[in-house]
């Protein structure tokens, strides 16, 4: 498999932690995304939404939106499983993996914040404000849900999609200064997730192209 991302991109980070989790390896390709290298026409060809991450599959297939791949790796590789055993439990873990990706992570978006700044002339005091306001507000439900569904992580004491997704979002918000100090519960898992060899493997500090800004 070939997967096709940027370091500091919290989508690509989800697959990352997702291979990791199951023991997979895999080739990696990366696109710059400060070189706007994701809307040159040969990455569209791969992923027409010129976004990252992109993977393809041994069978030759292009897979693209990183719950859709971590779907397809889940499907494809069961063991070890990154779902819970329970079938509402399942679905806690699938909705907290969605909340993040459809309505905390698209605020933070190279892009979004790319016209705000230079199409609305966004400060770093408007910017701040703006993340807090939408992110933050995605990311304090997600705190309550997890205070409901959560042991160790988020979705009971196993690691599950669930938390390869809080991860990447708990180290994009803090870089962009979303205050996190108000979620104790994703916190901790955070730091508890990030003990794990899997979560250290997928940071984005160990990436090749870790230098590339
Ligand atoms: N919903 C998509 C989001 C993908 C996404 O937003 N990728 C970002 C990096 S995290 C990207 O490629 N941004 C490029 C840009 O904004 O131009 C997924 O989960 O894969």
């Amino acid at each position: 498999m070939k997967l096709f991302g940027y370091w500091r991109s919290s989508a690509t980070y989800r697959v990352r932690i997702a291979m990791a989790l199951k023991g997979l390896d895999y080739d990696y390709a990366a696109v710059n995304l400060l070189k706007g290298e994701q809307r040159e026409a040969s990455y569209g060809d791969l992923n027409p939404q010129n976004l990252v991450p992109a993977l393809v599959t041994d069978d030759g297939a292009t897979l693209t939106q990183s719950l859709a791949i971590i779907e397809y790796l889940e499907e494809a590789f069961p063991d070890p499983s990154i779902l819970p055993a329970g079938l509402a439990d399942r679905a806690h873990a699938r909705a907290i993996a969605a909340a993040i990706a459809c309505e905390a992570q698209p605020f933070m978006n190279l892009r979004m914040q790319t016209f705000l700044k230079t199409e609305r002339a966004f400060d770093e005091t408007a910017m701040k404000d703006w993340l807090n306001r939408w992110a933050g507000a995605a990311m304090a439900a997600v705190e309550k849900i997890v205070a409901q569904t959560g042991g160790d992580y988020c979705v009971g004491d196993t690691p599950t999609i669930a938390d390869a997704c809080l991860v990447p979002q708990m180290y994009g918000a803090a870089r962009f200064s979303v205050d996190i100090s108000a979620f104790p519960r994703l916190n901790e898992i955070w730091k508890r997730c990030n003990a794990l060899e899997a979560f250290r493997k997928a940071h984005p500090d160990n990436q090749r192209d870790a230098t590339q800004t």
